[in-house]
């Protein structure tokens, strides 16, 4: 059998290996990378992350053509308690040091049933929405008009274990409007930021298990709910917290992708990252990231075949910064991002810069 991209990529996944980077690739930076095939290059950041005065900041610029706010842009670390005024300091901050670096800035999250205001969760009604919610949204998506091109307006919709025979979850924001909440909140976004790109996101929705076909088929449903009843919605997020207990089956992705894309959507990677250390069964620390970054390889080769995908972002740079080391015993040494504790690239570097670089399909928007 001729030895083509295509094998020669399979073969790498099928024995955990990191697919090779030429020289080029290593020592050109992600965010150039990426735009070879009309793509972008992100990661998320805090404030600290991106300040004149941060440790890294050459890297949080050098690397990337995007940055996402990982948590500032959040309507509680916005408001501490309902009916505060917003502190807006920390996300004008990254808005400046992007601006003054030409990054492009990806919001997050307008709605999201997490890190909510205190005394946000006992909201309930439809003039709860329109005393608390529409103002926030229209607020905080009119603020940063110009500065954001890419929201999330909704996060996480989807959540089939609660119990709804729409598959969706229930939050405050559910309560309040029932499911046309999802569609309210893309109009009020669409109307205060009208040139943003506008992005229902979720996550697990790429393995072969059934409870992740559960999650698939509920966002078809809803995308097409939001669809069909003319709402402006833009792309869908994919978070794309990977996790090497899963099984994974090209196939089934390439469908769902498919779907996406025949819905007419735009479509990003937004939250990239790995969950490897709960199945590292005393492999060494260099064999488990090689591990991490044919995760990486296998599931976002498929992603990069789609002519949707606009981007990759990925959540945090360094294993040091990682979410996934606070979320459990287990994971306090997890290996999941594109460096290492002390910033030197791992092979996940290595897998991000050689898909980049050898991907066929271009985006244009
Ligand atoms: O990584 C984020 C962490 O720093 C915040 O404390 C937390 C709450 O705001 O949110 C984390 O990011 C989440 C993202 O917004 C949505 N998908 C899951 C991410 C990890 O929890």
């Amino acid at each position: 059998m001729p030895l083509t991209r295509r094998s020669l990529l399979a073969a790498c996944a099928s024995l955990s290996l990191a697919p090779p980077v030429s020289a080029a690739a290593r020592s050109a930076r992600l965010g150039e990378l990426a735009a070879r095939s009309g793509r972008y290059f992100g990661v998320a950041v805090t404030h600290s992350d991106v300040s004149d005065q941060a440790r890294h900041i050459r890297l949080f610029d050098g690397e990337c053509s995007v940055w996402v706010p990982a948590w500032q842009m959040k309507w509680g670390a916005l408001v501490q308690a309902l009916g505060d005024d917003p502190d807006y300091r920390a996300c004008d901050a990254i808005v400046a040091s992007a601006a003054r670096r030409g990054k492009r800035l990806r919001g997050h999250t307008l709605i999201w049933h997490e890190h909510l205001p205190a005394g946000a969760e006992r909201l309930s009604t439809a003039a709860d929405w329109r005393r608390f919610v529409a103002p926030h949204i229209a607020e905080v998506a009119g603020r940063y008009r110009d500065a954001i091109f890419e929201w999330d307006v909704v996060n996480e919709a989807i959540e089939p274990y609660d119990g709804g025979a729409d598959f969706m979850r229930r939050t405050p924001f559910y309560a309040m409007l029932g499911p046309d909440y999802v569609a309210e909140a893309f109009h009020l976004a669409a109307e205060a930021a009208p040139s943003a790109r506008l992005y229902l996101n979720d996550d697990h929705l790429y393995y072969a298990e059934d409870w992740q076909e559960r999650r698939r088929t509920g966002t078809l449903r809803l995308l097409e709910r939001l669809i069909k009843a003319g709402v402006p919605i833009h792309g869908f997020g994919m978070q794309c917290h990977l996790d090497t207990r899963f099984r994974f089956d090209e196939r089934i992705f390439r469908r769902f992708l498919q779907r996406l894309e025949d819905f007419g959507l735009t479509v990003a990677v937004t939250e990239l990252d790995v969950t490897e250390a709960p199945s590292a069964h005393g492999r060494s620390m260099s064999e488990r990231r090689r591990l991490a970054a044919a995760e990486v390889q296998k599931v976002l080769s498929v992603a990069l075949d789609s002519s949707a995908l606009a981007g990759v972002v990925t959540w945090g740079l360094s294993d040091d910064d990682s979410w996934l080391r606070r979320r459990a015993a287990d994971m306090t040494d997890n290996q999941g991002l594109p460096y290492d504790d002390a910033y030197r690239p791992a092979p996940m570097r290595d897998a991000l810069a050689s898909l980049f670089a050898s991907t066929r399909t271009r985006h244009s928007t």
